[in-house]
């Protein structure tokens, strides 16, 4: 499925924003220069994450910034959002695909190569690889997977590969040297100071690795 995936992914996470309304700092990344946006928010119930999921998607359309709903296909479907991020638990991609067609964009969070290959197979449209480094995000996952892992799963994986992990400016560099499509983060822009600098210089790195 070729289609152009965007390469700053932001990640949300209500209690990562220094205590500042989701939207605000959501606001203030899409202007900075986030590409996508999956709204990321388990403890909300199917009604609280479609309000909220609805008043994102106001303020990211006009910028035509893809929402993506972390699991729930059905909040997806209901705010007819870009498409959904699924996880190991979750409907596994190729279900997920029949549910949502061909128009909607699929990723999936994976943590080795084998289940990447899977998800490859499986018609997902790009997948998060991750966590690279260590964070306290996601601890759930155990030690961070490093650089090299990265660039092996990068090296075997012909859809668009996006890090995550304890990425932020100082290791963005490294990480795109694997070779990977983009970067996924929570904390590095959710918890800036200033969410819509953050964004920019992560953008601005990014573009300027492009056209290395
Ligand atoms: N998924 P931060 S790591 C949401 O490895 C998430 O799949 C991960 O947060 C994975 O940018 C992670 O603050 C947390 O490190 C990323």
């Amino acid at each position: 499925m070729a289609r152009s995936i965007p390469r700053l992914y932001v990640v949300t996470d209500r209690q990562q924003t220094a205590g500042r309304p989701l939207e605000a700092v959501v606001a203030a990344a899409a202007q900075g220069g986030a590409g996508m946006v999956q709204l990321r928010e388990k403890d909300l119930t199917a009604r609280e994450l479609y309000d909220l999921g609805a008043r994102l998607q106001d303020l990211l359309s006009p910028h035509g910034i893809p929402l993506l709903i972390n699991d729930r296909l059905d909040v997806a479907q209901a705010l007819d959002a870009a498409g959904v991020h699924l996880a190991g638990h979750s409907l596994a991609p190729a279900h997920a695909r029949r549910v949502l067609g061909p128009d909607k964009l699929i990723g999936v969070s994976t943590h080795s190569l084998d289940h990447a290959r899977r998800a490859m197979r499986e018609g997902v449209d790009f997948i998060v690889y991750g966590p690279v480094f260590d964070t306290p995000s996601k601890r759930q996952y155990g030690a961070p997977q490093g650089l090299q892992r990265l660039a092996e799963v990068v090296a075997n994986i012909t859809c668009p590969v996006i890090a995550i992990g304890g990425i932020d400016t100082d290791n963005l560099s490294q990480v795109l040297q694997t070779g990977a499509h983009g970067v996924a983060m929570i904390r590095a822009v959710l918890a800036a100071p200033d969410p819509c600098y953050a964004a920019r210089q992560l953008r601005y790195q990014l573009n300027a690795e492009q056209n290395r």
